[in-house]
């Protein structure tokens, strides 16, 4: 029995340059960002996507549903996210993170504009309408923040998805808990235990599946229009889920959304930006930190997949300027 309900709501939707964001956030712990990608940009990406996907070799065809199983489908982690396979390093992620209103919104956030960017990945929803295992996990079995409460402290990064597909309470999509990054400094204290088991350098903590303690939480799925972008403190709990519904249609991704983080240069360093230019080299996906390199193909569940060699993995970007200073 869920005690978390999950509501779909209309939230505002802000220009990225608008100051008024900056008080949205600090008190919401999230911001959604109009239009950051224009509806040409949007099907662009969509089609570099499905171009990443095809070309890793396993036989999967846009056009084909039955072509998406998991034999073909690259590793998929919670949520439907793709974290790896070279897709840090694709076309379809340095055309959405180089569209400059990206850097605009985050510019805003940080009053900082020489802003380094995450190598991550990919939320794609397989229609479950086809297939019913293709369903991600519902919203309240995997809340969590992207922080670690003890390993750092205070305010440390503004996490971002750009969406690429018409929300609706059917699709369902990402899920905030607005407010909640003020619960931040209390979580050691109420989830001791549970936060002994976690090393402080691993940014995730993960909330027990329909916490009682989260049961005033009263978490949302922002209504999002193709090419706007989230912003999200990573303390502020959150992931995403079904829709409330079921869409009518099965032969199409429910949901797409490119996950991008920006944060300042400076809170990086000469051997973290050292190895953010290797992995351009080496197509090496990554978390949304850029201030430590978080190799996103260490994942357990990707290492096995990567060893098998079935997927032929996107060949080096050639960056230009603008990219190039993205990585440092
Ligand atoms: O797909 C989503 O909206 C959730 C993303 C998420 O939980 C994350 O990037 O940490």
């Amino acid at each position: 029995m869920q005690n978390i309900k999950i509501e779909y709501k209309e939230v505002p939707r802000w220009s990225p340059q608008d100051p008024e964001m900056l008080e949205y956030m600090d008190e919401n712990g999230f911001a959604v960002v109009a239009n950051v990608l224009s509806r040409e940009e949007t099907n662009t990406a969509i089609g570099l996507i499905w171009d990443y996907l095809e070309e890793l070799g396993t036989g999967i065809d846009r056009n084909d549903v039955a072509t998406w199983d998991n034999d073909r489908w690259p590793t998929a982690v919670h949520g439907g996210i793709l974290p790896s396979h070279g897709i840090g390093h694709s076309q379809a992620q340095w055309y959405i993170r180089s569209v400059p209103t990206v850097k605009e919104a985050f510019a805003n956030l940080w009053q900082d504009d020489e802003l380094l960017v995450s190598f991550d990945g990919v939320a794609l929803w397989r229609p479950w309408t086809y297939q019913r295992n293709w369903k991600t996990n519902e919203g309240p079995s995997w809340l969590h923040i992207d922080q670690h409460p003890l390993g750092r402290p205070g305010k440390h990064c503004v996490q971002g998805l750009v969406n690429l597909l018409p929300t609706s309470p059917q699709t369902g999509g990402n899920v905030m808990v607005p407010g909640s990054h003020r619960r931040f400094e209390a979580i050691p204290e109420m989830y001791k235990e549970r936060l002994e088991r976690i090393h402080p350098t691993i940014d995730h903590f993960r909330f027990p599946k329909d916490d009682p303690l989260l049961a005033d939480a009263k978490p949302v799925i922002c209504h999002m229009e193709p090419g706007d972008l989230m912003l999200w403190d990573s303390r502020t709990i959150h992931c995403s889920s079904p829709g409330m519904g079921t869409p009518d249609f099965d032969d199409r991704l429910f949901r797409a959304a490119s996950l991008i983080c920006m944060m300042p240069k400076e809170k990086s360093n000469e051997k973290v930006i050292a190895k953010r230019r290797a992995a351009v080299e080496t197509v090496t996906s990554t978390t949304n930190w850029s201030d430590r390199f978080i190799n996103a193909d260490e994942f357990p569940q990707v290492l096995e997949d990567l060893a098998s060699g079935r997927f032929k993995l996107p060949t080096a970007p050639e960056l230009n300027d603008y990219q190039k200073a993205l990585v440092g």
